[in-house]
C-alpha cells in the first residue's frame, strides 16, 4: 500500500525556507519536535516535510520522491529549460514571496545596452537554460559561460561581457558597477507538483493545504476597515474604500446623521486612502488585519 502522507519538499536553509515555514505555520500546520535534519513530521495533518537544497526540489517532485515542493519559479523553469525530465511539473499555487527577477546586465559605462548588443558576446550565468532559450527566441547568437555563484564579478574579472542573474533590490548589481537592461523572467516562490501520477488520497490532503495557503495569502493582502460616515456623504466614502464591493452600513444608536461602515478591502490600504476618507468626512477610521479567510 502506498504511503498516504503528503510529502512536501522545502528548502532546508535559505531565502525560501523562512517564507515556506511561515506559510505552513499560518496554514495551521504544526511540526513535532525532532532532531532529524532531513525530515519533519506534521502533528496535525498527514504531511511530511523533506528539507533539501532548492535546486534538488524539481527532481524530487518529478521523480516521485515528493508529491509537492516549494521552489522559486526561476529554479523550476531553469530545470525545465535544461531537460525534458521536468516537463511534467506544474505550478499548483503561486505563493507571493521570494520575488525576484532574472535580468540581463552589463557594465554601466560599457557598450552593451540592449539584447541586440549581445550578439557575438559572452554572458555569465547560473541560468544557462533560461538565458539560452531567451536569446535563441530573439535570434541572438552569444556564448554562455556557466557559473555556480558570484556571477556579478564576471565582467570585472573579464570572464564574460555581460551577466544574466537574479536581482531583487539591485544592490549587488550597483556595487559591481553593473546595470540591468532586460528582464528575462519574473519569479516568485510556488507550490510545484506533477501533472500526472498523483495519488488521490494524498491529493485530498494537498487540496486542503492549498486552500488554507490561499486563505493565508489572500488575508495578507486584505484588511477589515471600520469607520463612521456622515449619512449624506456615504456614497462618496464608499467609493473611496479600495477593493470592496459591498460594505455593511449600520445605524449608530442616537445618531441620525452618522452611519457605521464596515468593509473587507481586497487591496492594500495606504495612509493616502485614510487621508482621503477623512477629508470626505469619515471619522474613527480603523484598519484591522484579517487573520484567516475562507470563501
Ligand atoms: O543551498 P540552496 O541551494 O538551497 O540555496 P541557494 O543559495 O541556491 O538559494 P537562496 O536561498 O539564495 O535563494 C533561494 C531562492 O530565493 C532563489 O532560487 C530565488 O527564487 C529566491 N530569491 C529571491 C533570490 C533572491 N531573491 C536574490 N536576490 N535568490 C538569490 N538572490 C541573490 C542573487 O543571486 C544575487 O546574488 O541575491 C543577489 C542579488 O540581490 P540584490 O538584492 O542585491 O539585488
Ligand atoms: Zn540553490
Amino acid at each position: 500500500m502506498p504511503d498516504q502522507r503528503l510529502k512536501l519538499a522545502v528548502q532546508s536553509k535559505g531565502r525560501l525556507s523562512e517564507g515556506g515555514m511561515e506559510l505552513l505555520s499560518k496554514a495551521g500546520v504544526r511540526f513535532a519536535y525532532g532532531r532529524d535534519q532531513l525530515h519533519r513530521r506534521a502533528e496535525n495533518l498527514p504531511l511530511d516535510l523533506l528539507l533539501v537544497r532548492d535546486d534538488d526540489i524539481p527532481s524530487f517532485v518529478a521523480g516521485g520522491a515528493c508529491d509537492y515542493g516549494i521552489v522559486g519559479e526561476n529554479v523550476l523553469y531553469e530545470m525545465q529549460a535544461r531537460s525534458p525530465r521536468y516537463a511534467d511539473l506544474e505550478v499548483a499555487l503561486p505563493l507571493g514571496f521570494s520575488r525576484c527577477n532574472l535580468k540581463l546586465a552589463s557594465p554601466r559605462d560599457g557598450t552593451i545596452n540592449s539584447v541586440e548588443d549581445l550578439a557575438g558576446k559572452s554572458i555569465a550565468t547560473s541560468y544557462p537554460g533560461l538565458t539560452r532559450r531567451y536569446l535563441e527566441a530573439r535570434g541572438i547568437d552569444a556564448e554562455i559561460v556557466e557559473m555556480r555563484g558570484s556571477v556579478e564579478v564576471a565582467p570585472r574579472m573579464r570572464i564574460a561581457d555581460a551577466i544574466c542573474d537574479l536581482v531583487s533590490s539591485g544592490a549587488t548589481l550597483e556595487a559591481n558597477g553593473l546595470a540591468a537592461f532586460q528582464t528575462v523572467l519574473e519569479s516568485e516562490a510556488v507550490m510545484v507538483r506533477r501533472k500526472s501520477a498523483r495519488q488521490p488520497v494524498v491529493e485530498t490532503v494537498a487540496d486542503k493545504l492549498i486552500e488554507r495557503m490561499e486563505g493565508v495569502i489572500a488575508s495578507a493582502q486584505t484588511k477589515y476597515i471600520l469607520l463612521n460616515a456622515p449619512r449624506d456623504r456615504l456614497n462618496e466614502i464608499k467609493a473611496l474604500i479600495p477593493g470592496s464591493d459591498a460594505p455593511t452600513v449600520a445605524q449608530i444608536a442616537d445618531r441620525a446623521d452618522v452611519v457605521a461602515v464596515h468593509a473587507v478591502c481586497r487591496e492594500r490600504v495606504f495612509w493616502e486612502t485614510l487621508e482621503r476618507l477623512r477629508a470626505a468626512g469619515a471619522r474613527a477610521i480603523l484598519v484591522l488585519p484579517i487573520e484567516k479567510m475562507m470563501a
